[in-house]
């Protein structure tokens, strides 16, 4: 802000300019005062000032428009309706791309590319709440098209509530990424892409992804991968996710080659179709690690084929049941052919477990620090029940909601109290404008048993909004 200070001597009235440069401010409202004095009096000058996101399509008309006038730490606001565009973000860090939930707001690349392309973007930038559909992927220099609905070059975003669906490529129907980053997919369906391999998701040159409560179902790979597959020393690690009804040459569900690692804890992996490997196909030089996860009913003859490392799943391979945890039972999801009693139907079947199932407290509550939420977003190891046992595959058994209470302190602040899990540990953010989702840390807090709390003690006029992250 410019000036801080100053004087006006020997004038009737006084005009005050007063500039600010907005580029890392957060979206939001603030407030102030400008003290003033005149012939002796001093008088104070309350000024609020909104800084505003970029609106689509009220203040820019397409989304690439808004994309392109946004500057570090902007958010773009994107309003329901379907957007007809193929949009890039390129070299643009801690820039927010909010859509108005994924049902809501939808980007269809029109068959005439990635339907979303990043580029060099670094963590902290957010894609969130859109479908993206209808993209059919660019070349990148590598004699394949990459990436039908979106394309990660280097980029690390978070990709949380979308839908990604009714994509194509060569690599990665639904996402391709490729070089060294780390990008996160969470809270996100991907479901009926097509590729030649990696039918949902592709990874290659070194990339790290976190794929987290997703659901990865009816994507096909010609050669490999139906869900996704992972090539050169790529590292990919899936918590708490569904795969299911995929198909794909070698590895349904997974695929893994070169010296790409794959880890999946807590996922439900049923109904996937191979010639080779049902579920995972790994080749020699990969290696997978899955413990606490479901793998099941997938296409019969090699279920899962590899080097690898299995504990606490049920696995329908005899030569896993009976050591290290595993089982192989019948896992009895709760309605696995969906309401519309046809099996091969899979948007509607339900993977939850009934009452009998032996999955329930069958997992391992070490192999997973902390054990996060399910992929209803519920607790693993419910309020006070803390000796009980983690579940095996992605849903947990008649859990409770994670649940945040938020009592006033008097004018003290505000504190917030949830029902926490042994060993978590717990972000807090809070926001001033609910429009945005603009989050700012606050704390990290430890468990503090069944409950946890913690105090927000800035007083000021101005209303917070707050969430709290499972790290
Ligand atoms: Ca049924
Ligand atoms: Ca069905
Ligand atoms: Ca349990």
């Amino acid at each position: 802000m410019n000036p801080i200070g100053g004087r006006i001597v020997g004038a009737d009235s006084a005009h005050v300019i007063v500039s600010l440069r907005k580029a890392g401010l957060e979206i939001g409202r603030y407030d102030g005062d400008i003290y003033v004095e005149a012939d002796g009096e001093k008088k104070t000058v309350h000024v609020t000032l909104f800084i505003e996101p970029i609106g689509v399509p009220q203040g820019y008309p397409t989304i690439q428009q808004g994309i392109d006038a946004a500057v570090e730490r902007d958010v773009v606001l994107v309003s329901s309706g379907v957007y007809y565009e193929n949009v890039t973000v390129h070299n643009k860090n801690r820039l927010n791309v909010l859509g108005a939930g994924a049902e809501e707001t939808i980007i269809d690349g029109g068959a005439g590319g990635s339907t979303v392309t990043f580029e060099n973007v670094c963590g902290d930038s957010v894609l969130d709440g859109f479908t993206i559909r209808n993209g059919t992927g660019d070349y990148h220099g590598h004699g394949s098209i990459l990436g039908g609905g979106i394309f990660l070059e280097a980029s690390s975003p978070k990709i949380s509530n979308c839908v990604i669906t009714g994509n194509t490529a060569h690599w990665g129907g639904g996402i391709c990424v490729h070089g060294q980053c780390s990008p996160r997919i969470v809270d996100t369906v991907i479901s009926h892409n097509e590729a030649e391999s990696g039918g949902a998701l592709f990874f290659y040159g070194g990339a790290r992804p976190e794929v987290t409560r997703c659901s990865i179902t009816s994507n096909t790979a010609f050669w490999y991968g139906g869900g996704a597959a992972a090539m050169e020393d790529s590292s990919l690690v899936f918590g708490n996710c569904l795969m299911a009804g995929n198909s794909a040459w070698y590895g349904g569900a997974l695929y893994a080659r070169d010296t790409a690692s794959l880890a999946a804890v807590s996922c439900t992996i049923a109904d996937n179709e191979a010639e080779e490997g049902g579920s995972i196909y790994m080749e020699a030089s990969a290696f997978a690690e899955v413990c606490n996860t479901i793998l099941w009913s997938n296409s019969t003859g090699s279920h899962f084929v590899g080097r690898k490392l299995v504990w606490h799943c049920n696995i329908e391979d005899d030569e896993f049941a009976g050591a290290h945890g595993n089982i192989s039972e019948r896992p009895r999801f709760f309605d696995p052919d969906g309401p519309d009693d046809n099996p091969k139907t899979y948007d509607d079947n339900n993977y939850h477990l009934s009452p009998d199932s032996p999955c329930i407290d069958a997992g391992d509550n070490s192999a997973f620090e902390p054990p996060g939420l399910d992929l209803d977003g519920n607790l693993r190891i419910p309020l006070g029940r803390a000796l009980l046992t983690v579940d095996m595959g992605a849903y947990e058994y008649n859990s409770q909601p994670f649940t945040v209470r938020q009592r006033p302190l008097n004018g003290a602040g505000v504190q917030l109290i949830w029902n926490s899990q042994p060993n978590d540990t717990y972000t807090v953010w809070s926001c001033r404008d609910m429009r945005c989702r603009h989050w700012v840390e606050e704390a990290t807090v430890h468990s503090q048993g069944e409950f946890t709390s913690w105090t927000d003690g800035d007083v000021t006029s101005v209303r917070k909004f707050y969430k709290i992250d499972m790290n």
